[in-house]
């Protein structure tokens, strides 16, 4: 089980505190789709994906990193039982969408880009370690379920 110290919860409540849902989540994904395109192999119904522009104008990729965010809000409402809080988002991402667990790393590394570029100098680096933190343990618990 994963211990949090006071100062990290702290910071992960503080950084979610600074979050925009509708700003953050959609900004997130499109960076993924546009930095790692493999990752658009998944979004096949989501129409219009063939430049960064149309990636980051895109309606159902805005309305997804939505989604994501509060998935991901969960988590932080949850810190002390994450594994099973994904359980079941796990197994929806592995036995439904067949989603490689690599990806839920990349869509952490353009979500830390995103947070960083938005709260600026007050992104410290004990911020981000404790950011850093929270992230691998989501990554950890969605691929749990993965055989
Ligand atoms: Ni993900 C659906 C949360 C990473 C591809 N995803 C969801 C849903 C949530 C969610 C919540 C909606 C579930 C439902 O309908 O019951 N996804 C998360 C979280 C992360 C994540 C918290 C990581 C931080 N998902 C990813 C990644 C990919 C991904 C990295 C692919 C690259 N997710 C999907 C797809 C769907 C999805 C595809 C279904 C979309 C749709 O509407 O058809």
């Amino acid at each position: 089980m994963v211990e949090w110290t006071d100062a990290e919860r702290k910071a992960i409540t503080g950084v979610w505190g600074q979050i925009k849902p509708d700003v953050i989540g959609p900004l997130a994904l499109a960076r993924c789709l546009v930095v790692y395109p493999w990752t658009q192999r998944y979004f096949s119904t989501f129409g219009d994906l063939s430049d960064a522009k149309a990636i980051m104008s895109n309606a159902k990729v805005a309305q997804h990193g939505v989604t994501v965010i509060k998935g991901l809000e969960k988590a932080v409402q949850n810190m002390d039982d994450i594994k099973n809080t994904y359980a079941a988002l796990s197994v929806l991402h592995s036995e439904k969408l067949h989603v490689d667990p690599d990806n839920f790393r990349l869509l952490g590394d353009c979500l830390t880009v995103v947070v960083a570029s938005k709260m600026g100098s007050a992104f410290t680096p004990e911020i981000q370690a404790a950011w850093q933190k929270f992230l691998s343990v989501v990554v950890s618990a969605l691929g749990k379920q993965y055989h």
